[in-house]
């Protein structure tokens, strides 16, 4: 399995995340990188690339141009501005107030661009997140091209970006954007499958409205999990994208064979529905260690959700996205791309 991973995702390191009340190293960290990459080198999956050129056009062709340009400039604004720190959303367009008139100010800005603010944003954000989406556009022309799969080693990861709010970790969705551009490549019909333990809002937002691309997640339930205020089982799609978003809320606790459950019931349902490409948002944060989650997933369990999802037989995509028990984020990372191969 080819994989596409680019050093830039050392950019994006910011020094803190806002977490109870108190400033923390943030979970999503560089080192969660190197430890999928030595798990990889350990089983020997070395078929390593760098990504080629990010394809603007095609980020474009799915987000807010406006929320691009502002990621692009957010830091040099901000620095002008005169703020000493890292870019943190302290005011959020609430209740009540304008949801679209964009403030010029850069503090006003950057709430009306996020909605959480946990994520800050450092100098080489704009860059990192770029590399990343690269990484997931080269897994998509590779597989377009003729190949089973391929992992793109997503840093900074992108599930809960939307088309025009940052948050959750998360810049410029590139799960999205690889499932688009399976569309443009000729693929009639787009599955995303999301194991990650966080509800993948942002892959939702972007495509509820639309019948060419499924949308499928398992998740920590909404009551009781970020991204909180979306997620729920109620939510299957608007018009003509009516029935092809799926949800599975999970309580706290939750082990394997609930979630296996949901695992089976959504991969029967994109195959019935008929997709012939697989977009993978592929976090491993419902493993049972997860710092800020609370499933209770073991590593073994991985390699036998990997051979499920291999069994569908698609061409398959898989991007990184959470994963915080970073001793562990290695060893359920490539469970899941060693039983998806063995399928
Ligand atoms: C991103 B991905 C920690 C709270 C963290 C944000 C979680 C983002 C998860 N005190 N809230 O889905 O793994
Ligand atoms: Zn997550």
């Amino acid at each position: 399995m080819r994989i596409f991973y680019s050093e830039d995702h050392r950019l994006h390191f910011p020094q803190a995340e806002l977490s109870g009340g108190e400033f923390v190293t943030p979970f999503e960290r560089p080192s969660r990188v190197e430890y999928v990459l030595n798990r990889l080198k350990e089983r020997h999956l070395t078929d390593l690339h760098v990504p080629d050129a990010v394809d603007m056009a095609a980020i474009g062709a799915l987000l807010d141009p406006g929320y691009l340009t502002f990621l692009q400039t957010a830091w040099e604004d901000w620095k002008a501005a005169g703020m000493a720190g890292e870019i943190i959303a302290a005011n959020v367009p609430a209740r009540g107030m304008h949801m679209d008139r964009i403030p010029n100010n850069i503090d006003g800005k950057v709430g009306y661009y996020c909605h959480a603010s946990e994520t800050a944003m450092t100098r080489g954000t704009w860059t990192a997140a770029l590399s990343s989406v690269a990484s997931a556009q080269s897994a998509q022309r590779h597989v377009a091209a003729g190949a089973d799969s391929a992992f793109a080693l997503c840093r900074p990861p992108g599930h809960h970006a939307t088309a025009d709010q940052y948050g959750g970790y998360c810049f410029i969705n590139n799960a999205a954007v690889a499932a688009q551009m399976f569309r443009t490549s000729g693929a009639s019909r787009v599955a995303i499958l999301d194991i990650d333990f966080h509800h993948g809002n942002g892959t939702q937002s972007l495509f509820y409205g639309r019948d060419d691309i499924m949308f499928a997640s398992l998740h920590g339930a909404p009551q009781d999990a970020y991204p909180y205020y979306l997620g729920y089982a109620d939510e299957t799609g608007v018009g003509a994208g009516e029935g092809t978003n799926l949800n599975y809320p999970m309580p706290p606790g939750t082990g394997y064979d609930v979630w296996s459950t949901a695992l089976d019931d959504a991969i029967a349902k994109i195959k019935a529905w008929g997709a012939d490409a697989l977009v993978l948002s592929l976090g491993v944060d419902a493993y049972k260690e997860d710092p800020i989650s609370f499933f209770k997933l073991e590593s073994d369990d991985f390699t036998d959700a990997g051979r499920r999802i291999g069994r569908m037989k698609l061409p398959t995509v898989i991007c990184m996205e959470g994963g915080y028990a970073i001793e562990a984020v290695g060893i359920n990372t490539v469970n899941v791309l060693e039983g998806f191969k063995d399928a």
